[in-house]
């Protein structure tokens, strides 16, 4: 508990955390069941290529989401890859700039350009108004993103790509457990792209998936991430290597079964940053809606300067110095960044909304290994420092800390 500002590591107290918390902290589900699976997977002597736990892995995923295929893979990049390949997009994408630089890569990675379009700054959501004007005789899908597990305009974007014959992927990396109109996210567009990265609420270690009611083009997938086997000495199709090994597939199986835990002890966590971070001015928690399954994984805040005295940085900075290691995630934005930023020196321009958000928004740790009394504790901080918010900038301005 700080009692003034004194208190707070900038001024010389100490840090409220001893252990660092982070943004991402895996979860783990059964132990014990997780050590039971390597040790049959190690008596069996079969590691990859389409082993057991990885087949009983898809059956089940593609269960929980109610879609007609899910192929697991190497990671949620890969996915992505491999699914762009299959829907055979070239030339242009649309894509938001907003988001981790897999999403703008795994586009660029096989030479089609992606496209920056702005979003909506209540959303954080492609924005279906502008999506219509960066639209050219090149472009050949639009790949949206349920950023933060918020499903995206869902509706308009298939209207735009049905409109305009382009073809509609989903970057689903954040919203493994989250329903749209009731049904899962996993059941749009032509496919949709999970992420199960070690720092996703849902983890098998690393690894992704791709998921689709579009039966050949699952066929398509499951040969492009086996490097085009059709068989033994039989090559029918260009392909990578997207594999998920049956240790991850295990990871999986695992925490499958904790998979509601995780989501429950999420939701605690954000139930109650929204109750210790209300009212404090300039400083918005993003919502969810409670009438959909959510994974509550990202706890997103936005921070109004103005009001709340000081920036997103200078928070971010006392909060890094109480070993709170909060992440500016899409900071500064695809665009900003190569080789996006020697392609299009002013793409800038054309997303004042992405630009915006990118300098506001702040992601804060949650996840199983955060409990409610640290939370009490960041809160407390981020209260404390908004109190005196026109102080602490001085203060950070002047010692350069
Ligand atoms: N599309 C979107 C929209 C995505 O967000 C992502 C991944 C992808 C596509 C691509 O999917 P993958 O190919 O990754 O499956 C992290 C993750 O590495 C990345 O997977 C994720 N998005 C992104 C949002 O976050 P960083 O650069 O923040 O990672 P890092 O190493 O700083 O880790 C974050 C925190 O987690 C750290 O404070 C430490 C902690 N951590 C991390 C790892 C790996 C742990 O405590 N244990 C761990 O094992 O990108």
């Amino acid at each position: 508990m700080k009692n003034g500002i004194e208190d707070l590591v900038i001024f010389g107290g100490y840090p409220a955390f001893d252990d660092k918390l982070h943004v991402g902290r895996p979860n783990i589900g059964n132990r014990q069941r997780f050590l039971d699976l390597m040790d049959d997977m190690l008596d069996r002597r079969w590691f990859s290529n389409d082993g057991p736990y990885v087949k009983e892995f898809e059956k089940k995923i593609a269960e929980y989401l109610g879609v007609k295929n899910c192929i697991v893979m190497c990671n949620g990049t890969i996915a992505l890859e491999i699914a762009i390949r299959a829907l055979e997009l070239k030339g242009e994408v649309i894509v938001p700039s907003f988001t981790f630089i897999a999403t703008a890569h795994s586009l660029q990675w096989q030479e089609i350009t992606p496209v920056f379009c702005d979003i909506d700054h209540r959303t954080h959501h492609l924005d279906p108004k502008t999506i219509e004007k960066m639209i050219t005789p090149r472009t050949s899908g639009i790949l949206g993103l349920h950023t933060w597990g918020r499903p995206c305009a869902i509706e308009a974007l298939s209207d735009l790509a049905q409109k305009h014959n382009l073809k509609l992927l989903f970057d689903a990396a954040h919203a493994f457990g989250c329903s749209y109109n009731g049904r899962m996210i996993g059941n749009f567009g032509s496919a949709e792209v999970f992420s199960f990265h070690a720092t996703k609420f849902f983890n098998t270690f690393e690894g992704g998936a791709v998921v689709t009611n579009n039966d050949d083009l699952a066929k398509k997938m499951r040969l492009m991430k086996n490097f085009g086997f059709a068989g033994y000495d039989n090559v029918i199709y260009i392909g990578t290597n997207g594999k998920m090994n049956e240790a991850s597939a295990a990871m999986g199986l695992t925490n499958l079964e904790s998979l509601d835990e995780f989501i429950a002890v999420n939701r605690r966590n954000y139930e109650c940053y929204r109750s210790c971070l209300a009212g404090i001015p300039g400083i918005t928690l993003l919502k969810h809606d409670d009438g959909e399954k959510h994974n509550y994984q990202y706890i997103i805040l936005e921070i109004d300067e103005d009001e709340a005295g000081l920036s997103r940085d200078e928070l971010q900075k006392v909060l890094w110095a109480e070993n709170i290691l909060a992440r500016r995630y899409f900071y500064p934005g695809c665009h900003r960044m190569e080789p996006y930023r020697s392609y299009f020196p002013h793409a800038n321009l054309l997303l004042p909304v992405t630009e915006e958000v990118a300098k506001r928004v702040m992601v804060l740790p949650t996840g199983s290994t955060i409990d409610p009394q640290s939370i009490e504790t960041i809160c407390q901080i981020v209260q404390l420092t908004v109190e005196n918010g026109k102080d602490i900038k001085k203060h950070l301005m002047s010692d350069d800390l």
